[in-house]
Protein backbone atom coordinates (compact mmCIF):
# COMPACT_ATOMS: atom_id res chain seq x y z
CA UNK A 1 0.00 0.00 0.00
CA UNK A 2 1.43 2.92 -0.85
CA UNK A 3 0.85 5.99 1.63
CA UNK A 4 0.54 9.43 -0.29
CA UNK A 5 1.57 12.10 2.19
CA UNK A 6 -1.41 14.88 2.46
CA UNK A 7 -1.21 18.61 1.39
CA UNK A 8 -3.26 21.21 2.64
CA UNK A 9 -6.43 21.66 0.74
CA UNK A 10 -5.81 25.29 0.38
CA UNK A 11 -1.40 24.40 -1.07
CA UNK A 12 -1.25 25.24 -4.45
CA UNK A 13 -0.45 21.62 -5.93
CA UNK A 14 1.09 23.09 -9.38
CA UNK A 15 4.03 24.49 -7.64
CA UNK A 16 5.16 21.17 -5.72
CA UNK A 17 7.57 20.18 -4.74
CA UNK A 18 8.49 23.27 -3.37
CA UNK A 19 11.64 25.03 -3.52
CA UNK A 20 12.94 25.12 -0.20
CA UNK A 21 16.46 22.76 0.73
CA UNK A 22 15.65 19.23 1.74
CA UNK A 23 15.25 20.01 5.38
CA UNK A 24 14.01 22.98 5.63
CA UNK A 25 11.78 24.14 8.43
CA UNK A 26 9.68 26.95 5.84
CA UNK A 27 8.02 24.20 4.29
CA UNK A 28 6.94 22.93 7.57
CA UNK A 29 5.70 26.42 8.87
CA UNK A 30 3.60 26.47 5.90
CA UNK A 31 2.61 23.33 6.49
CA UNK A 32 0.91 24.31 9.57
CA UNK A 33 -0.20 27.60 8.08
CA UNK A 34 -2.11 25.48 5.55
CA UNK A 35 -3.91 22.92 7.86
CA UNK A 36 -4.74 25.79 9.83
CA UNK A 37 -6.24 28.05 7.23
CA UNK A 38 -8.21 24.17 6.10
CA UNK A 39 -9.59 24.04 9.51
CA UNK A 40 -10.98 26.62 9.75
CA UNK A 41 -12.33 27.91 6.67
CA UNK A 42 -10.95 31.02 5.75
CA UNK A 43 -9.38 30.14 2.23
CA UNK A 44 -11.30 32.54 0.74
CA UNK A 45 -10.79 35.28 3.32
CA UNK A 46 -6.52 34.96 3.39
CA UNK A 47 -4.33 37.71 2.16
CA UNK A 48 -0.99 36.64 2.71
CA UNK A 49 2.23 39.12 2.39
CA UNK A 50 5.64 37.28 1.84
CA UNK A 51 8.78 39.15 3.27
CA UNK A 52 11.94 38.68 1.13
CA UNK A 53 14.26 35.92 2.22
CA UNK A 54 13.68 32.45 2.12
CA UNK A 55 10.04 32.97 3.05
CA UNK A 56 9.25 34.76 -0.39
CA UNK A 57 9.26 30.96 -1.51
CA UNK A 58 5.69 30.96 -0.12
CA UNK A 59 4.74 33.48 -3.39
CA UNK A 60 2.99 30.18 -5.02
CA UNK A 61 2.63 28.31 -2.43
CA UNK A 62 -1.30 28.88 -1.51
CA UNK A 63 -4.66 29.34 -3.66
CA UNK A 64 -4.99 32.54 -1.86
CA UNK A 65 -4.59 36.09 -2.67
CA UNK A 66 -0.33 36.90 -2.04
CA UNK A 67 1.82 39.72 -2.42
CA UNK A 68 5.34 39.99 -1.89
CA UNK A 69 6.44 42.90 -0.16
CA UNK A 70 9.87 44.40 0.37
CA UNK A 71 12.59 43.18 2.60
CA UNK A 72 10.95 44.22 6.23
CA UNK A 73 7.80 45.55 4.88
CA UNK A 74 5.60 42.82 5.01
CA UNK A 75 3.58 43.77 8.04
CA UNK A 76 2.34 47.45 7.32
CA UNK A 77 1.34 46.13 3.78
CA UNK A 78 -0.69 43.52 5.56
CA UNK A 79 -1.92 46.38 8.20
CA UNK A 80 -2.62 48.59 5.18
CA UNK A 81 -4.64 45.56 3.02
CA UNK A 82 -6.90 44.93 6.32
CA UNK A 83 -7.34 48.63 7.49
CA UNK A 84 -8.98 49.19 3.75
CA UNK A 85 -10.47 46.06 3.61
CA UNK A 86 -10.95 44.61 7.29
CA UNK A 87 -13.41 41.25 6.06
CA UNK A 88 -10.27 40.25 4.54
CA UNK A 89 -7.84 37.50 6.92
CA UNK A 90 -4.18 38.93 6.61
CA UNK A 91 -1.05 37.30 7.34
CA UNK A 92 2.47 38.66 7.55
CA UNK A 93 5.18 35.88 6.61
CA UNK A 94 8.57 36.73 7.28
CA UNK A 95 11.95 35.87 8.39
CA UNK A 96 13.70 36.37 11.61
CA UNK A 97 15.93 39.02 9.22
CA UNK A 98 12.97 40.49 7.91
CA UNK A 99 11.27 40.56 11.12
CA UNK A 100 13.98 41.62 14.13
CA UNK A 101 16.39 43.40 11.76
CA UNK A 102 15.16 45.91 9.10
CA UNK A 103 11.51 45.41 9.85
CA UNK A 104 11.48 45.70 13.76
CA UNK A 105 10.04 49.01 13.87
CA UNK A 106 7.35 47.53 11.90
CA UNK A 107 6.69 44.90 14.40
CA UNK A 108 7.07 47.26 17.49
CA UNK A 109 4.77 49.90 16.08
CA UNK A 110 1.97 47.27 14.86
CA UNK A 111 2.42 45.48 17.83
CA UNK A 112 1.98 48.72 20.05
CA UNK A 113 -1.12 49.95 17.73
CA UNK A 114 -3.45 45.76 17.80
CA UNK A 115 -3.34 45.93 14.32
CA UNK A 116 -5.71 43.03 13.45
CA UNK A 117 -3.61 40.78 11.88
CA UNK A 118 -1.27 37.74 12.08
CA UNK A 119 2.45 38.33 11.72
CA UNK A 120 4.65 34.86 11.26
CA UNK A 121 8.25 34.89 12.06
CA UNK A 122 10.43 31.96 11.28
CA UNK A 123 13.36 31.85 13.41
CA UNK A 124 16.44 29.95 11.76
CA UNK A 125 18.53 31.88 13.73
CA UNK A 126 20.16 33.45 10.18
CA UNK A 127 19.54 34.84 6.83
CA UNK A 128 19.07 32.47 5.31
CA UNK A 129 18.61 33.25 1.56
CA UNK A 130 21.84 35.76 1.83
CA UNK A 131 23.61 32.66 2.85
CA UNK A 132 23.65 32.87 6.73
CA UNK A 133 24.57 35.68 8.07
CA UNK A 134 24.61 36.87 11.83
CA UNK A 135 20.73 37.77 12.38
CA UNK A 136 19.28 39.49 15.70
CA UNK A 137 18.69 35.65 16.65
CA UNK A 138 21.47 34.10 16.32
CA UNK A 139 22.84 32.07 19.22
CA UNK A 140 25.74 32.98 21.66
CA UNK A 141 28.75 31.65 20.12
CA UNK A 142 27.03 30.74 17.00
CA UNK A 143 29.20 30.80 13.95
CA UNK A 144 27.82 32.20 10.79
CA UNK A 145 29.01 33.69 7.75
CA UNK A 146 29.79 36.90 9.66
CA UNK A 147 30.78 35.76 13.12
CA UNK A 148 33.49 33.04 12.00
CA UNK A 149 34.41 32.90 15.56
CA UNK A 150 30.74 32.28 17.30
CA UNK A 151 28.23 35.61 18.56
CA UNK A 152 30.18 37.60 20.84
CA UNK A 153 27.16 38.57 23.23
CA UNK A 154 29.31 41.57 24.54
CA UNK A 155 29.53 42.53 21.20
CA UNK A 156 26.58 42.03 19.78
CA UNK A 157 23.75 41.29 22.26
CA UNK A 158 21.77 38.40 23.29
CA UNK A 159 19.12 36.71 20.68
CA UNK A 160 16.21 39.14 20.40
CA UNK A 161 12.87 37.63 22.45
CA UNK A 162 10.51 38.43 19.93
CA UNK A 163 6.93 36.91 21.50
CA UNK A 164 8.24 38.38 24.72
CA UNK A 165 8.63 42.01 23.50
CA UNK A 166 5.61 41.87 21.86
CA UNK A 167 3.72 40.50 25.06
CA UNK A 168 5.06 43.28 26.77
CA UNK A 169 4.32 45.96 24.36
CA UNK A 170 0.44 45.41 23.54
CA UNK A 171 -2.98 45.78 24.83
CA UNK A 172 -5.79 43.15 26.05
CA UNK A 173 -6.98 40.48 23.23
CA UNK A 174 -3.21 40.10 21.52
CA UNK A 175 -2.03 37.16 21.53
CA UNK A 176 1.90 36.24 21.62
CA UNK A 177 3.55 32.68 21.16
CA UNK A 178 6.15 30.48 19.93
CA UNK A 179 6.06 26.99 18.60
CA UNK A 180 8.66 24.98 16.77
CA UNK A 181 8.29 22.78 13.75
CA UNK A 182 9.76 20.34 15.92
CA UNK A 183 6.14 20.13 17.26
CA UNK A 184 3.51 20.47 14.14
CA UNK A 185 0.40 19.86 15.86
CA UNK A 186 1.35 22.46 18.62
CA UNK A 187 2.32 24.73 15.80
CA UNK A 188 -0.53 24.17 14.10
CA UNK A 189 -2.80 24.39 17.37
CA UNK A 190 -0.85 27.65 17.45
CA UNK A 191 -1.44 28.91 14.24
CA UNK A 192 -5.16 28.11 14.44
CA UNK A 193 -5.10 30.55 17.71
CA UNK A 194 -3.97 33.29 15.86
CA UNK A 195 -6.05 33.24 13.38
CA UNK A 196 -8.89 32.73 15.43
CA UNK A 197 -7.93 36.07 17.46
CA UNK A 198 -7.76 38.00 14.02
CA UNK A 199 -11.31 36.17 12.97
CA UNK A 200 -12.67 37.16 16.36
CA UNK A 201 -11.39 41.25 15.91
CA UNK A 202 -9.62 40.63 19.29
CA UNK A 203 -5.97 42.07 18.55
CA UNK A 204 -2.47 41.83 17.09
CA UNK A 205 -1.61 37.92 17.06
CA UNK A 206 2.42 37.46 16.86
CA UNK A 207 4.06 33.45 16.66
CA UNK A 208 7.53 32.93 16.25
CA UNK A 209 8.38 29.52 14.65
CA UNK A 210 11.88 28.09 15.62
CA UNK A 211 12.80 26.33 12.35
CA UNK A 212 15.88 24.87 10.71
CA UNK A 213 18.23 26.30 8.03
CA UNK A 214 20.51 22.73 7.19
CA UNK A 215 22.23 24.13 4.13
CA UNK A 216 23.45 27.24 6.37
CA UNK A 217 23.93 25.25 9.94
CA UNK A 218 26.02 22.70 7.46
CA UNK A 219 24.25 20.38 9.38
CA UNK A 220 23.19 16.48 8.58
CA UNK A 221 19.75 15.63 9.49
CA UNK A 222 20.55 14.27 12.75
CA UNK A 223 22.38 17.58 13.71
CA UNK A 224 19.51 20.16 12.48
CA UNK A 225 17.15 18.37 14.77
CA UNK A 226 19.22 18.38 18.02
CA UNK A 227 19.78 22.15 17.10
CA UNK A 228 16.62 23.16 16.85
CA UNK A 229 15.40 21.03 19.55
CA UNK A 230 18.14 21.41 22.36
CA UNK A 231 20.48 24.28 21.22
CA UNK A 232 17.67 26.52 20.41
CA UNK A 233 15.04 26.08 22.94
CA UNK A 234 17.42 26.98 25.64
CA UNK A 235 17.36 30.58 24.64
CA UNK A 236 13.69 30.63 22.84
CA UNK A 237 10.99 28.99 25.54
CA UNK A 238 8.42 27.21 23.21
CA UNK A 239 4.74 28.08 24.25
CA UNK A 240 2.28 30.59 24.58
CA UNK A 241 3.73 33.66 26.43
CA UNK A 242 0.12 35.98 25.75
CA UNK A 243 -3.48 34.61 25.20
CA UNK A 244 -6.69 36.72 24.79
CA UNK A 245 -8.32 35.16 27.13
CA UNK A 246 -6.57 37.78 29.19
CA UNK A 247 -8.63 40.48 27.46
CA UNK A 248 -10.54 43.50 29.28
CA UNK A 249 -12.19 46.61 29.01
CA UNK A 250 -9.80 49.09 27.66
CA UNK A 251 -8.64 51.24 29.95
C1 LIG B 1 16.25 46.55 1.69
C2 LIG B 1 17.00 45.26 1.51
N1 LIG B 1 18.10 45.04 2.25
C3 LIG B 1 18.78 43.87 2.13
C4 LIG B 1 18.34 42.93 1.24
C5 LIG B 1 19.12 41.64 1.08
N2 LIG B 1 18.46 40.51 1.69
C6 LIG B 1 17.68 39.66 0.99
S1 LIG B 1 17.11 38.39 1.89
C7 LIG B 1 17.92 38.97 3.28
C8 LIG B 1 17.92 38.23 4.59
C9 LIG B 1 16.82 37.27 4.77
O1 LIG B 1 16.93 36.67 6.03
P1 LIG B 1 15.67 36.37 6.94
O2 LIG B 1 14.76 37.56 6.93
O3 LIG B 1 16.14 35.89 8.26
O4 LIG B 1 14.91 35.22 6.14
P2 LIG B 1 15.36 33.73 5.75
O5 LIG B 1 15.99 33.84 4.40
O6 LIG B 1 16.29 33.22 6.80
O7 LIG B 1 14.08 32.97 5.70
C10 LIG B 1 18.63 40.13 3.01
C11 LIG B 1 19.46 40.87 3.97
C12 LIG B 1 17.16 43.21 0.48
N3 LIG B 1 16.66 42.31 -0.37
N4 LIG B 1 16.52 44.37 0.63
S1 LIG C 1 18.84 28.52 2.90
FE1 LIG C 1 18.02 27.75 4.86
S2 LIG C 1 16.09 28.88 5.20
FE2 LIG C 1 16.64 29.09 3.01
S3 LIG C 1 15.56 27.44 1.93
FE3 LIG C 1 17.62 26.69 2.43
S4 LIG C 1 17.42 25.65 4.43
FE4 LIG C 1 15.61 26.95 4.13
Amino acid sequence: MTIKPQMPKCWRKESKPHKFCPGCGHGLALKALGMAIDELGIQDRVVLGCDIGCSLLAWDFFDVDIVQTHHGRTTPVITGLKRANPDIIGIAYMGDGGGYAIGSQHLVNAATRNEKIVAILVNNTNYGMTGGQMAPTTLPNQKTETSPYGRNVEETGYPTQGPEMVAAITREGAYAARGTVANMRQLKQMMKKALQNQIENNGFSFLEVLSTCPTNWRTNAQDTWKYVEEEMTRYFTVGEIKTPAAKEEQK
